[in-house]
């Protein structure tokens, strides 16, 4: 089911009423050997977050999944994440939304100063390949658009919720035209996403190797990982995993 989508960026797009998951699609078609393929669904029955999580995907949604052959190695895989982050909150932004990003890559909107937010979009990121060169990458995006709050978990928000509802085929097409633009351009991708990056100045809580650390968010490196300083006065540099902002 191939829709029509009047893209600059070079996506074939394959469109779904309703699906498992569209990552789990995109893996199959990658595994075919497809290229510079996106999935699109209205409704996930079995959307994933990362690490296990479930992910909340009724109708309403933009939920989308990017296949991808970069010749780059696994370390700059993170860079295509952090693209996708940087495509969502800047495509919600043009729609009117005050959305930022928190590390690494989700799509937030803040509430007050205080440091709260409630997410507007996450991304979950799979590969397949060697150290030194990716296979394929499955880029997912999943984007709370046209979705009532109430059908979302508590500390979600939507597009809808924020604005009002949105043309959803202008707003994927703006992902992955931002997206694209990125992609081709690596380097720009941290640059920009420290623009957008609600974390930097936060207070933060993070894990490492299994430990519980607490300290300001200060900065990102150039292959993503958080810098953070710590109460005692070390700076650690975090790679992965999850970040909470804390009241200051
Ligand atoms: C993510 O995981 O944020 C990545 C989500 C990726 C979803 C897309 S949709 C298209 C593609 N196909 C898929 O099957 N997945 C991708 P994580 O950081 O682990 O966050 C998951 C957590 O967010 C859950 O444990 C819930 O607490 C919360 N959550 C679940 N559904 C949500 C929603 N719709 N909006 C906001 N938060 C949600």
């Amino acid at each position: 089911p191939t829709v029509e989508y009047d893209l600059e960026a070079p996506f074939e797009i394959e469109y779904h009423d309703s699906i498992g998951s569209t990552n789990d699609r995109a893996r199959e078609l990658a595994a075919g050997g497809a290229n510079d393929v996106a999935v699109l669904a209205d409704e996930q029955t079995g959307g994933r977050g990362r690490l296990e999580r479930a992910w909340r995907a009724p109708s309403g949604g933009v939920w989308l999944s990017v296949v991808c052959r970069p010749t780059i190695p696994l370390a700059r895989a993170s860079q295509y994440t952090l693209a996708a982050a940087v495509a969502t909150a800047t495509a919600a932004r043009e729609a009117g939304v005050n959305a930022g990003i928190k590390w690494p890559n989700d799509v937030i909107v803040p509430v007050g100063d205080d440091g709260s937010y409630r997410k507007l979009a996450g991304i979950l990121t799979e590969m397949e390949g060697e150290t030194d060169r990716i296979e394929w990458l499955v880029v997912g995006i999943g984007v709370n658009a046209n979705i009532d709050a109430a059908d979302l978990p508590d500390e979600a928000t939507s597009i809808a919720e924020e604005v009002g509802e949105i043309d959803r085929r202008r707003f994927v097409q703006r992902v992955l035209e931002v997206f694209d633009t990125y992609r081709n351009d690596l380097e720009r991708v941290i640059p920009a996403w420290r623009d957008l990056a609600l974390t930097l100045g936060q207070r933060v809580r993070v894990e490492r190797d299994g430990e519980t650390l607490v300290g300001v968010a200060r900065n990102v490196t150039d292959t993503g990982a958080l810098r953070v300083e710590l109460e005692g006065g070390e700076t650690v540099t975090i790679t992965a995993g999850d970040c909470e902002h804390l009241r200051p």
